[in-house]
């Protein structure tokens, strides 16, 4: 017998929008990894943790994740990586070209695609719109996050957000390494860094900052990681201009050692 479909019912189109947001929500009360910013070292750091088997899960504040990559550089966008990130985007299942040897080229909009699709298609959940302006702090250690609707702050609105609890917190924000910056800021903790406080990027040098990003990522704070520009942002590493090589091997590393410190404390 042929299966009856029904006539489309409006409010069962808005049932299901808002039970499966709402099951998305209450599943992110209490979760393994929170990665903070969508962006080329977020989503990669997304795709091996939930790969690895974490509950992962990426807020990002913007409607569209993908951070810095849509526009290449100054709006050309394709992306260049270098030789040892090659296998990353292999992994991924991004397409790229050589371009002279050692030197490699991406469209930005499939590199964003592509990582993004990863990242979901491992497991992790990503949820746009969503701030982080705080952390949970639990005996001086990183225990969750503070959320508010990014529309919220827009309309600069005097509403409390809602806090979740994870395992540990990755601050891949970018340039401005919002996470650890709040941390410092509110509660004059030392971090694990020269100086022990935020030094903010130096200028550019591409291949010295490439280098730092890989040493400078890692646990700055008890329970709180960082990747990406936000790492040489907190250490004072150079900035490294339009090359994503170390925020994509920045976003597998960090994710190789919250795995590691996560699995040592089941
Ligand atoms: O800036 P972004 O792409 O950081 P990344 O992964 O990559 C840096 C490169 O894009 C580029 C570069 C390459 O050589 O230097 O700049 O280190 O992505 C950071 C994401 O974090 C989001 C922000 O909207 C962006 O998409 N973000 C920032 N603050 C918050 C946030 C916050 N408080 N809550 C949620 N998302």
């Amino acid at each position: 017998m042929e299966k009856q479909i029904p006539e489309l019912d409006e409010r069962a189109i808005s049932r299901a929008i808002i039970t499966r947001y709402h099951q998305d929500l209450l599943s992110l009360l209490e979760f393994d990894v929170a990665v903070v910013g969508a962006g080329p070292s977020g989503l990669s750091a997304a795709f091996y943790l939930a790969r690895d088997g974490f509950r992962t899960v990426v807020f990002e504040r913007r409607l569209s994740v993908g951070g810095g990559m849509w526009g290449g550089a100054m709006m050309f966008n394709r992306i260049v990586f270098q030789e040892a990130a090659r296998g990353v985007f292999e992994e991924v299942g991004i397409r790229f070209e050589e371009f002279e040897p050692g030197y490699y080229t991406a469209h930005a909009v499939e590199a964003v695609a592509g990582f993004t699709y990863a990242a979901c298609r491992a497991g992790a959940l990503i949820m746009n719109l969503v701030t982080v302006e705080d952390v949970v702090l639990r005996e001086e250690v990183v225990a969750g996050l503070v959320l508010n609707w990014t529309a919220v702050g827009m309309a600069g609105l005097h509403i409390d957000p809602l806090a979740v609890r994870c395992r540990c917190v990755l601050d891949a924000t970018g340039h401005d390494a919002q996470v650890v910056r709040i941390l410092a800021e509110k509660d004059g903790v030392a971090l694990r860094v020269p100086g022990g406080g935020v030094r903010g990027e130096r200028s550019l040098w591409a291949e010295i900052g490439e280098r730092q990003i890989l040493e400078h990522t890692g646990e700055v704070y008890p329970g709180l990681y960082v990747a990406g520009m936000a790492a040489n942002a907190v250490a004072g590493g150079y900035r490294m201009g339009p090359v994503f090589g170390g925020m994509v091997l920045s976003g597998r590393k960090v994710a190789g050692q919250i795995a590691e410190a996560l699995r040592s404390t089941v």
